[in-house]
């Protein structure tokens, strides 16, 4: 009893009620996206909160925010890290600026397909990476997907790599995309996720790169005439959730979050494969101009070099054995 107060307190917001007729404890926690309510992410935190709640008997409450109205990503996972925040779902573009340890997830050009990449992230490998939080004070509940990052912009058709020389383009608060995007000759401008509708149409920038299911559920169509299925990175999300408070939790409450957490990623999966499968067709009925047939070898060739610093700097065998998995 003592013990949950203490992690409560430690939050500084988890709030405490009795619930009606009895005297057990309820603790409200919150989880946050930057994305809509209606698409991969928000479908994978309101399956987490349902399932918090029934395999705890409503002892723990998830509360849900989305569209990124408790902040950016960035600021999330720092929220999360500092206990001013509980939890939340987030891609890893940020997370090397808290763990450096992960930056080798978002190596562009890693992850063959989805099969390879939910491979990976499912298999001791991922296991793995997963605990590579601990040491930072947060716990990684679960991989989920994001998925594979394609580029928009409202300037030109992109074919080859040549194509992208001098565009402008949103990018992700990653130090590992910025650094890959530049050898693309493209200007790389980091950005929140909150922000970038915007700059999009008001042409502060003239592209962003994004998985299907961000681009449509975010209606990036509406301010972006072109798109290139250039698939350069995958890009995985994770539920995160504060150290102390994981600490704080009984083992079978610890069990039921990571079990509830895995809901969460099966129910994001099915709606990424189920964007992969209609956004093409919706968007393109809706006049934006999309390239599947590109020269991909040209555009892994262009990273070849920066991918190979990557390799080393973040861990040659490290790559090898993800490239390797099948
Ligand atoms: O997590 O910031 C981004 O481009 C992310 O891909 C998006 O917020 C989904």
């Amino acid at each position: 009893y003592l013990g949950w107060i203490k992690g409560a307190a430690l939050a500084g917001v988890a709030t405490i009620a009795l619930t009606a007729g009895s005297a057990q404890a309820q603790t409200v926690w919150r989880i946050n996206v930057s994305m809509p309510q209606d698409g991969h992410h928000g479908i994978a935190i309101d399956t987490f909160a349902e399932e918090v709640e029934r395999l705890t008997e409503g002892r723990y409450v998830i509360e849900t925010f989305y569209a990124g109205s408790l902040g950016g990503e960035r600021e999330s996972i720092e929220g999360v890290q500092l206990g001013t925040l509980e939890l939340t779902f987030t891609s890893t573009g940020p997370v090397p600026n808290f763990v450096p340890e992960l930056s080798i997830l978002d190596i562009p050009f890693l992850f063959r397909d989805y099969e390879h990449a939910r491979g990976v992230l499912d298999s001791e490998i991922g296991d793995e990476l997963l605990g590579r939080f601990e040491s930072h004070g947060i716990k990684g509940l679960a991989w989920a997907d994001n998925g594979f990052r394609h580029m928009t912009n409202d300037i030109r058709p992109i074919e080859s790599p040549e194509d992208l020389d001098g565009l402008k383009l949103r990018t992700m608060e990653s130090p590992v995309h910025i650094a890959a995007y530049r050898e693309f000759g493209i200007l790389p401008t980091p950005m929140a996720f909150p922000e970038v509708f915007a700059a999009l149409q008001q042409g502060v920038v003239d592209g962003q790169e994004n998985p299907l299911s961000v681009i449509e559920s975010n209606n990036f169509d509406e301010v972006q005439q072109y798109l290139s299925m250039t698939g350069h990175v995958f890009s995985p999300c994770v539920f995160l959730m504060n150290l102390d408070l994981w600490n704080g939790l009984s083992d079978e409450d610890q069990a039921h979050f990571v079990e509830a957490a895995q809901a969460g990623t099966a129910a994001n999966r099915a709606r990424v494969d189920e964007d992969e499968a209609t956004a093409i067709e919706t968007m393109r009925a809706d006049g934006m101009e999309i390239l599947e047939d590109i020269d991909r070898d040209a555009f892994v060739a262009a990273l070849s070099e920066v991918n190979a610093q990557f390799a080393e700097e973040f861990g040659a065998e490290e790559v090898q054995a993800i490239r390797d998995w099948q």
